[in-house]
């Protein structure tokens, strides 16, 4: 029987394709970014880990997550992309902020995939405190930028 997949970095890599030709975007958001710079670091170390070259992966940064769709869009609109990757942190406050970012970016970035037919990974990290995003980012959920990188290499070779 196959043992559950406990989450997506624990995913079988032997099955990935050759990623060394391809294209990724990574859209970090600025807002939080002692944390998203860890998911960044995270998704880059993943996608050279994996077979990536340097040289392919381009990492722009905008100033919240809600902005993280344009971002995306204006990577994923160049036809040599292969895959985008949003990464951002959002964390409940006193008002629902966090409900319309959460769900403008997910719906977004969505679109923008549909739009594009290429992956464009959902990387974001919603949680009530920030302690809770840092268990997310390195601490003991993983990190999230590592998933969201595997995620788009498991894509690729949909
Ligand atoms: C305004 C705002 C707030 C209150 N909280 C966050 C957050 O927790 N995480 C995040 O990435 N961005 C936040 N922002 C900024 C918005 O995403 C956006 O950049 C601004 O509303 C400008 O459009």
């Amino acid at each position: 029987m196959a043992t559950a997949l406990q989450n997506l970095s624990d995913y079988d890599s032997s099955n990935f394709i050759d990623i060394s030709d391809k294209r990724f975007g990574l859209v970090v958001a600025e807002w939080n970014r002692e944390i998203t710079d860890v998911l960044s670091q995270g998704a880059y170390e993943t996608l050279i880990k994996h077979g990536a070259v340097e040289k392919n992966i381009y990492r722009n940064t905008v100033p919240g997550s809600f902005e993280l769709t344009l971002g995306a869009q204006l990577l994923a609109q160049h036809e040599e992309m292969d895959a985008v990757i949003c990464l951002g942190v959002v964390i409940q406050g006193e008002t629902k902020h966090d409900d319309y970012i959460c769900h403008a970016v997910a719906q977004g970035i969505t679109q923008v995939g549909l739009k594009y037919n290429k992956p464009v990974i959902f990387g974001l990290v919603t949680t009530n405190t920030l302690e809770q995003a840092w268990d997310r980012a390195g601490g003991k959920h993983g990190n999230k930028g590592v998933e969201a990188a595997v995620a788009a290499i498991q894509m690729l070779g949909f």
